[in-house]
């Protein structure tokens, strides 16, 4: 009985509003023609790990913790935002010491390497509204080890040479709107050949303008800070 009262109101208010010559879709659309909040999806994936920031808020940090060997899975998040974003990224490369090497005392040693890729997708539309690639401004602010050889050192101390480092804080401000990068140019894109993406990543359907970026040196370059500023797409 209920549910025809419903149904009975429902119609009833629509014949009104027919009456009185609203449109219907005014009544029905949710989501504002300009402006306002908007629903997004970001997809990344890193060969090891990332956090995505909207300004200063947190969206979404690899679930995987960094100190986790070969990790290789995607995140996708949902977050509501308005035009412009201003998304900020941590992408790190997984090493065991600062001498930048992982399986350390193993046959295995090596410098691994890194790569990351993300989309954002804007929900009302069912566009994707940015990618990575070269225009992200990057700076690299670990990279180990300086010296290529330490690689082959039997017993490598992280700091003594050939196994020296150089890292920098990250700098005051820098996931501010208003922050100055114009001196973040360290974006390197890469090709899947040499990133060589796993697990995770075929999890995802990555738009065909999504590219690979890291620092300059894919193998040394440990931890590297991306912005970026995606505005609203013109209709
Ligand atoms: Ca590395
Ligand atoms: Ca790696």
């Amino acid at each position: 009985m209920l549910m025809r009262l419903r149904l009975f109101s429902f119609r009833a208010a629509v014949a009104l509003l027919l009456a009185l010559g609203l449109p219907l879709a005014a009544t029905v659309a949710a989501q504002p023609a300009t402006g306002g909040p908007v629903n997004f999806q970001i997809d990344g994936w890193t060969d090891n790990w990332f956090a995505a920031y909207n300004g200063e808020k947190l969206i979404v940090e690899d679930s995987v913790p960094i100190t986790t060997v070969m990790s290789f899975n995607s995140e996708s998040a949902r977050f509501t935002a308005e035009y412009p974003l201003h998304l900020n990224f941590i992408i790190k490369d997984y090493l065991e010491n600062k001498t930048g090497l992982e399986y350390i005392g193993t046959r295995r040693q090596q410098m691994g390497d890194g790569g990351f890729i993300m989309q954002v997708t804007d929900l009302s539309t069912g566009k994707v509204v940015a990618v990575s690639d070269e225009k992200f401004a990057c700076k690299v602010i670990m990279r180990a080890p300086l010296d290529k050889s330490c690689e082959r050192e039997a017993r490598p101390v992280a700091g003594v040479a050939p196994c020296t480092f150089m890292e920098l804080a990250e700098p005051a401000g820098w996931k501010r709107p208003d922050f100055d990068d114009s001196s973040w140019k360290d974006t390197t894109v890469w090709g899947s050949r040499e990133v060589s993406p796993k697990d995770g990543y075929y999890r995802i359907k990555w738009d065909r303008q999504a590219k690979f970026i890291w620092g300059p040196d894919i193998l040394a370059d440990n931890t590297v800070l991306c912005r970026v500023t995606v505005n609203k797409p013109a209709n």
